[in-house]
């Protein structure tokens, strides 16, 4: 019944097809004999690929509400078309960009001839993790002189998320964690998964374009005592709106007071200011008072290190002795989840943190990326004024960071993209880092049509 194996008579002629054909004899037997012992197999070696896929019932699912902006965008033949969805800086030519530090540090790393490719400790590089509690917290941080800080290299800001998200439902007292409305989107999914229960509080205004900071008082107030709190350390995402420092400062009394447990993701730092120190402010205020706290970083954006997934994750305890524990811990959380992170990303990050020269290019670089888009503000904001567009635009230029909240809705939206070939997050989200002189006015004319043609 079964058809015997061997290749097609008249071309086995030769040693290797001979050896061939009688590794196939060899095979075919050795199947037909575990056959022989076991009935219950199909006779057939073809029905299997009748029947259904054991996968038959998955169903399709939507693509990602950011990173499947991209890929609507990839398929549009249009010219004119403007990927304004996910966060990622381009140039005023509208062209991904490498960074000269970058760059540099990569061929001071091909340069040495003494680097290997093995594997790094569980927690990741241990310079890079000394130097990125050193950006974050501050040279001087006390926390830092006195060890109660672990820092573990993570896969980016949001591996970071997921790591400490873990160890806090394994080890942490409260599984409810609130997270601001709205958030990058990405949070609920990372946050739930990995066994915590996530609530909001409030954080926008759609009336003023602003904080809701009398809400977010009033539902931090109500939450249990020990709750975890995902404060983003600046430029919110998506709104684009921070707490002043005295807000910040308000914030802190009612977290400490309630003990509430602040989990700072800064996804942005450099780029709200321009200015490292001047964005980290939130998390080191939180840092000052010697409680504890959790802070998540991402290289991605700052040092435009998208995909090489370089991040880390600090935990800020209160003696040296709990931070050991800790981070314990935290190898076991990291270690069946993806072993250890990666070595390019986070050397190129500590050789330009180590290095004073390369320090110092990279904040003018990164200045320079922060005022682009500063600039890109304005040149909207003036483009909407030009053409007399309805409504007040004037929060294009008060908000921070890589994206405007635009206060366009969905239907506006979806006429922007389909009329005008712009890509963007149907929550009215634009990422100025994506736009350039030469499209500003593209950009202002659909959202002229769209906020007069459609409600
Ligand atoms: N946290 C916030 C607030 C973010 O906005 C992002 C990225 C991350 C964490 C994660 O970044 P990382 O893992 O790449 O370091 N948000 C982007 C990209 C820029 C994305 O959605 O993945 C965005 O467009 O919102």
């Amino acid at each position: 019944m079964r058809p015997e194996l061997t290749l097609p008579t008249g071309q086995a002629s030769s040693p290797t097809d001979r050896r061939l054909n009688a590794l196939l004899r060899h095979l075919s037997s050795s199947s037909s004999s575990a056959m022989d012992t076991n009935n219950s197999i199909s006779p057939s070696p073809t029905s299997a690929f009748q029947h259904d896929s054991v996968f038959s019932h998955v169903v399709q699912a939507p693509e990602d509400p950011i990173l499947g902006v991209t890929v609507a965008y990839n398929k549009d033949p249009s010219p004119v078309k403007l990927n304004l969805g996910v966060g990622a800086y381009r140039t005023e030519e509208g062209k991904p960009l490498v960074l000269n530090v970058v760059r540099k540090a990569e061929q001071q790393l091909v340069n040495d001839r003494a680097r290997v490719k093995e594997y790094l400790p569980i927690i990741g590089l241990a310079e890079f993790n000394k130097l990125s509690a050193k950006l974050i917290f501050g040279a001087d941080s006390p926390a830092i002189q006195e060890n109660r800080i672990t820092t573990v290299q993570c896969l980016s800001g949001t591996g970071s998320l997921r790591v400490g998200a873990e160890f806090l439902a394994k080890h942490y007292h409260q599984r409810t964690i609130y997270i601001p409305l709205p958030t990058w989107g990405n949070h609920p999914k990372v946050f739930t998964l990995a066994g915590l229960s996530v609530k909001t509080y409030r954080y926008y205004d759609p009336a003023t374009r602003g904080l809701n900071f009398q809400g977010l008082l009033e539902d931090l107030g109500s939450a249990p005592a020990g709750a975890i709190v995902l404060l983003h350390a600046c430029a919110h995402n998506p709104t684009g709106v921070d707490p002043t420092l005295q807000q910040w400062e308000q914030i802190r009394q009612l977290m400490r007071s309630k003990k509430l447990l602040p989990f700072f993701d800064s996804a942005y730092q450099g780029f709200a200011s321009g200015s490292l120190d001047a964005d980290a402010q939130s998390v080191r205020m939180f840092v000052a008072d010697g409680g504890e706290c959790l802070a998540a970083q991402s290289y991605a954006k700052n040092m435009g290190l998208y995909g090489e997934r370089v991040g880390a994750l600090s935990i800020v305890c209160k003696t040296a002795d709990v931070a050991g524990k800790v981070e314990s811990q935290l190898k076991l959380v990291i270690r069946p989840m993806y072993s250890n992170p990666p070595i390019h990303g986070a050397s190129i990050v500590a050789a330009i943190l180590r290095d004073r020269n390369l320090y110092s290019e990279w904040t003018i670089e990164l200045k320079a990326m922060a005022d682009r888009i500063i600039s890109m503000r304005h040149q909207l904001y003036d483009a909407l004024r030009a053409r007399g567009t309805p409504g007040d635009w004037s929060h294009i230029i008060k908000q921070i960071g890589m994206f405007t909240f635009t206060g366009l809705n969905s239907k506006q939206v979806t006429f922007m993209t389909k009329e005008y070939h712009i890509y963007m997050t149907s929550d009215g989200r634009i990422s100025m880092a994506g736009l350039s002189s030469k499209t500003v006015p593209h950009l202002a004319d659909a959202i002229h049509a769209a906020v007069t043609r459609v409600v």
